[in-house]
């Protein structure tokens, strides 16, 4: 593959089974956070493997995302055939990175479009290390020191299971599972050396001062500074990559949000997603 610089990064010819093209691809998500493999065209055993190729893939805690075949696939599908479903519809439609409410989020994350929409397509990314670069003085001051909490609570799915469960045992099946996670609320990207702002709209439930007390005007002003809230447009680049069935979406999860783009009309709408721990910790 030939890549060109610039986020969003586009590579033809990309060859799953040359050490040389995946090497190269390591290097630049890291360098470029999203790279787009162009009409790559893996069945889902060869995704997967892509996906191994680049770290340790870890299947997603909820069974209901499970690919039926490999549980390690999450599966994003609105598309019911013969009365079955696979997957979950309507994922991920609120700015967020993956797995940033359990104590260990993926690093990488590598999606397939399968079926594309002919309209709304694509996901839309904002990058948190040029964001945290790009605070003011004063802000970059405030949030020294300072934690951030995350919680999948307001975006944890109600499984078919779930009809006529109150909401409160719901709630509390969810603490227990998933309890809310403390992280510092600015970290170090372990391959890039960057500064990243982890905080999200979607996830992130409040920071929290060097005294421990929450300090929800802060998470405000970080969520408005890095874009996320809606109604304070303008001032951050909003990066849309759209694809194509076949093609395959790498990107660096340690350092972007992400979401997807909404559609208020619902066209059929399929992907497959791996996640991986790549080898350094952090
Ligand atoms: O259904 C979804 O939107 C899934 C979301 C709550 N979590 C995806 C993740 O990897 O964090
Ligand atoms: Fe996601």
């Amino acid at each position: 593959m030939t890549p060109q610089p610039g986020m969003g990064l586009v590579a033809e010819h990309f060859d799953p089974d040359s050490a040389e093209d995946v090497q190269l691809l390591r290097k630049t998500v890291y360098r470029d956070k999203i790279v787009l493999l162009r009409g790559l065209d893996l069945d889902v055993a060869g995704f997967l493997a892509l996906g191994r190729r680049l770290g340790t893939p870890e299947a997603y805690y909820e069974p209901a995302y499970h690919h039926p075949e490999h549980r390690e696939v999450f599966v994003s599908s609105n598309v019911v055939e013969g009365g079955q479903r696979v997957g979950v519809p309507k994922t991920g439609r609120f700015w967020h990175s993956d797995y940033q409410f359990m104590p260990r989020p993926f690093d990488i994350t590598l999606t397939s479009p399968r079926v594309v929409p002919e309209r709304n397509r694509g996901t839309l990314f904002i990058d948190l290390a040029k964001t945290y670069e790009a605070l003011s003085p004063e802000l970059k001051k405030a949030v020294e020191g300072t934690t951030a909490t995350h919680t999948v609570r307001r975006y944890f799915k109600i499984r078919p299971d779930d009809v006529f469960r109150p909401v409160c045992e719901l709630l509390a099946e969810i603490d227990a599972k998933t309890p809310p996670v403390t992280m510092p609320t600015v970290y170090e990207h372990p391959h890039t050396g960057e500064r990243v702002l982890y905080v999200s709209e979607g996830f992130t439930e409040s920071v929290q001062g060097p005294d421990g007390r929450s300090r929800p005007e802060l998470l405000r002003e970080l969520l408005t500074a890095t874009g996320q809230l809606d109604g304070a447009p303008g001032m951050v680049p909003v990066h849309l990559q759209t694809f194509e069935a076949g093609d395959v979406l790498v990107w660096d999860n340690r350092s972007l949000v992400h979401r997807a783009v909404h559609t208020d009309t619902p066209e059929p709408a399929v992907s497959w997603r791996v996640t991986v721990h790549d080898a350094v910790e952090d």
